[in-house]
């Protein structure tokens, strides 16, 4: 993707032009832009939205019709995403938004990565209390959990989830945890094992945590 056409596209998210958007898309989408830049290029927009709704230039109307752009632009890109992203990989991934937290587009992304990488994943929703993680971990056995978070306040959940799960499993279950403002030191405080603000990173992540089993 170029940068003209990667700033453009940044700059109607940004703007919460829905049809300039989703005309774009569709366009770039026809020319074989590859849909992974397209995805990252809508994200920058997204972080915008985000700064602007802080600095009180957008409310929460402003969130609202960003997210419902962003839910349009996967149904788009969703086809040509698994058509970029194929693998033979095997494992099972269990997902979900953290207790508190109703984001959900950069927990779905992911789960089309995964599965589009051959893995197993079994998704729980949003708002996902730490109970649920651990009852169904029990159940299904993944070799992998992932927690997606977007609000601070999520991360106390997301720490209770962790202690939950290394709590009742048999076995050392690696948490990943996923969400735009992740860092290290916020990987420490949820006692998580690897993060990331990145789905592929996170597919690569679980890639080698079954390489290395
Ligand atoms: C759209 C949006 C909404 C929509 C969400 C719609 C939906 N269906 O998801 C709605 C309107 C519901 C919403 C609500 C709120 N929001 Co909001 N929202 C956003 C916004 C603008 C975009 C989020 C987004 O979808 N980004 C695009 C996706 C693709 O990016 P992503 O989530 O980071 O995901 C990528 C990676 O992080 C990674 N990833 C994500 N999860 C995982 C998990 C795993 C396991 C892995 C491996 C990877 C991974 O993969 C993705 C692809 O690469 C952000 C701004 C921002 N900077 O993120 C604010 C933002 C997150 N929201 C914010 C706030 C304050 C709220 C509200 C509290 C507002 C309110 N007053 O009610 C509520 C909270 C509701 C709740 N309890 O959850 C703040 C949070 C600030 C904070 N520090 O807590 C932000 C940062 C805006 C801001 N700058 O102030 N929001």
């Amino acid at each position: 993707m170029n940068l003209s056409l990667r700033e453009t596209m940044k700059e109607k998210v940004a703007g919460l032009d829905e049809e300039g958007v989703l005309a774009l898309v569709r366009q770039s989408l026809e020319s074989g832009v590859d849909p992974v830049e397209i995805i990252a290029a809508c994200e920058e927009g997204m972080r915008q939205v985000g700064e602007k709704y802080e600095q009180g230039v957008f409310y929460l109307s402003g969130l609202i019709m960003a997210g419902e752009i962003f839910r349009q632009v996967l149904e788009l890109t969703q086809p040509a995403l698994q058509e970029a992203l194929k693998g033979d990989a095997s494992g099972r991934v269990l997902i979900g938004t953290a207790h508190g937290d109703i984001h959900d587009i950069g927990k779905t992304i992911v789960h089309i990565a995964l599965r589009s990488f051959g893995f197993q994943v079994e998704d729980l929703g949003v708002d996902v209390p730490p109970q649920r993680f651990v009852e169904r971990a029990l159940t299904w056995q993944p070799d992998v959990i992932g927690i997606s978070g977007l609000i601070t306040s999520s991360y106390g959940s997301m720490r209770e989830t962790a202690r939950l799960l290394r709590a009742a499993l048999s076995y050392p279950i690696p948490i990943i945890i996923g969400g735009g403002m992740m860092n290290e030191q916020i990987c420490r405080f949820v006692g998580a094992d690897y993060w990331t603000n990145d789905a592929l990173k996170g597919v690569r992540i679980c890639e080698e945590i079954i390489r290395s089993k």
